[in-house]
């Protein structure tokens, strides 16, 4: 079956996806979207687990790309819950009249470039059988859930979910034995929740987590309207801050810094860890809370300051926890804080003090099987009824590598990929002509408000896209030593920050999948500083791409 050809074929209805299709639609061209779920949302149509929220408040984690949009719509919640964007979702999807252009339940199993005719040629896991000269990976970040191989998982003969492909059906666990295995965001964050909800929880950790507390506001009206009497400044600070966050705050005339990217918890700038006695620091803890030491800027660049921020962290964390065995299986030990995306929590610790939690230390007992009852370590059989696993993503390259793309002249990305994402800008390939990826890999994408990402990134592709057209021109990917150049800048920029120190393992880093090259994968630099590189190639007719 050969379906009809549109100018754009994108992959992935998210945010991503949703805006590509009204911005293309402005710019006059035809479009295609391609959806595995049954609706748009993305992230957020799969992520439903209990507790689920973002760590980005809502008025900044929201588009600019309509003032109608940002005015009509309202936020309960200062960071609002899965529930209410993937309202926003649908609320976007229903006003631009998205889906009209959007197939769902259409997974695409494969990309190929059809040298002679310079098209794109998906195909669905069905068979169907889709063209158009050009192509939008809006994949996501992080939208292949990470399953490890635990031996006897299939035998498991109780209810076996995983957080980031949780199931729309609401799932009574009351009188449930319940295990999650996994201590990251999605954990922290559904932990509190599933402990309410279930007969017993027993968390598998094998590494502890950094999380402090959340702002957990209802959202004020004041707030909320000065926030859409400023936006358009808004929007601007947010396209100017490193982590695309506009720190607005309402009733200041000048908004607090903020030094570095997303991560959640950061409020400004705090001054140096070092530079303050233990005193004032303990000070600062009582009158501001844990996540005051977050906004300590040394604390990501010098190790000196890291440990003392982790010291702080240790001892703040053991006077929450009744149990001080417990508490001590808690604290991290072998990495500082900075190395992951830090997370946000609401009653995470005070969980631990439940009567109907257990906490599993799986460095000191490991997984040895599940069996159809439940799980086995070293020394213990743990019965279940319910199996969760909060075990992550494959980030950034998974998606795409999952795609089975092949580019000009038969190259695989699997081969091109085989030592760590190689990309110009995280906007394109060379050898893979007319495809585009939104917030790919060497671009700020998870380290920046991802709607503001987003925007930019679609921007670009669709001024790029009417280049060629008003042009003439067929095809355009990156010189080779562009993007080579990139790379190195990319790693660059990351090296010496606590992202890349030794004894860090992230996902960031893809260290939390076997076998996967460890690169950092994200442009650490800023988004104003990363913007300067993108709009320098559009403003000076794309010299660091092929244009054929
Ligand atoms: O995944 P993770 P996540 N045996 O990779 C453990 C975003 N997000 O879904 O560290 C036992 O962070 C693993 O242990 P270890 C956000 O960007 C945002 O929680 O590998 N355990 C770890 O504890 C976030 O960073 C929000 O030793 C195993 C956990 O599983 C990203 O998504 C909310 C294991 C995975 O943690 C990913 O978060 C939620 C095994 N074989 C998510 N394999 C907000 O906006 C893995 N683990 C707030």
């Amino acid at each position: 079956m050969d379906s009809e050809k549109p100018d754009v074929l994108i992959v992935g209805a998210g945010f991503a996806g949703m805006y590509a299709v009204h911005r293309f639609r402005e710019l006059g061209l035809s479009i295609k979207v391609l959806e595995a779920g049954s609706d748009v949302g993305g992230t957020w149509f799969w992520n439903r687990y209990p507790g689920a929220r973002c760590d980005v408040p809502s008025l900044e984690y929201s588009f600019g790309f309509s003032a109608e949009l940002e005015q009509e719509w309202h936020w309960p919640e200062v960071f609002s819950a899965q529930p209410e964007i993937l309202n926003y979702a649908n609320h976007i999807a229903d006003k631009f009249d998205l889906r009209r252009d959007i197939q769902f339940n259409t997974r695409v199993s494969r990309v190929e470039y059809l040298d002679e005719e310079n098209l794109w040629s998906l195909t669905s896991e069905a068979g169907e059988v889709f063209k158009a000269k050009f192509c939008i990976m809006a994949t996501g970040c992080l939208s292949v859930p990470n399953k490890p191989d635990i031996p006897g998982d299939e035998d498991f003969a109780g209810l076996k979910l995983h957080t980031g492909l949780w199931p729309k059906e609401s799932i009574d666990l009351a009188g449930k034995r319940v295990g999650i295995i996994g201590t990251g965001s999605s954990a922290v964050q559904a932990i509190p929740e599933l402990a309410k909800a279930a007969g017993h929880l027993t968390v598998f950790q094998r590494t502890p987590v950094y999380t402090v507390p959340a702002n957990r506001k209802a959202m004020r009206d004041a707030v909320e309207s000065e926030f859409k009497e400023n936006y358009r400044l808004i929007r601007e600070r947010q396209w100017n801050n490193r982590g695309g966050v506009s720190n607005f705050r309402p009733n200041r005339s000048v908004p607090s810094k903020s030094k570095r990217g997303m991560g959640g918890g950061r409020r400004g700038d705090a001054g140096l860890i070092k530079s303050i006695s233990p005193e004032q620091r303990q000070a600062m803890i009582d009158q501001r809370g844990l996540e005051v030491i977050l906004n300590f800027t040394d604390v990501y660049t010098d190790p000196g300051a890291n440990e003392i921020a982790n010291d702080l962290f240790r001892s703040t964390v053991r006077e929450m926890i009744d149990d001080a065995e417990v508490a001590e299986k808690l604290l991290p030990q072998d990495y500082g804080l900075g190395c992951k995306r830090q997370v946000l929590d609401r009653d995470y610790y005070s969980t631990f003090n439940r009567d109907n939690v257990t906490l599993v230390d799986l460095k000191q007992t490991p997984i040895e099987r599940i069996t159809p009852n439940g799980l086995t370590t070293e020394d213990t059989e743990y019965d279940l009824d319910v199996l969760i696993y909060a075990t992550g993503f494959d980030a950034m390259t998974g998606a795409l590598l999952k795609l089975n793309i092949t580019g000009r002249d038969g190259r695989q990305l699997t081969d091109k990929w085989e030592f760590g994402p190689v990309a110009y800008l995280g906007l394109q390939m060379e050898g893979f002509p007319n495809l585009f990826t939104v917030t790919g890999p060497g671009s700020p994408s998870v380290l920046c408000n991802m709607l503001v990402a987003i925007e930019q990134h679609v921007n670009w592709i669709g001024d790029c896209i009417k280049y060629l057209d008003g042009k003439g021109l067929n095809s355009i990917e990156p010189l080779p030593e562009s993007e080579q150049r990139w790379v190195q800048q990319v790693n660059k920029v990351a090296d010496g920050t606590m992202f890349t120190a030794p004894s860090c393992n992230s996902w960031y880093l893809g260290a939390n999948i076997e076998g996967k090259p460890r690169i950092f994968m994200p442009y650490v630099g800023g988004f104003p500083q990363y913007r300067v590189h993108c709009e320098a190639e559009t403003d000076e007719g794309y010299p660091g791409f092929s244009v054929v």
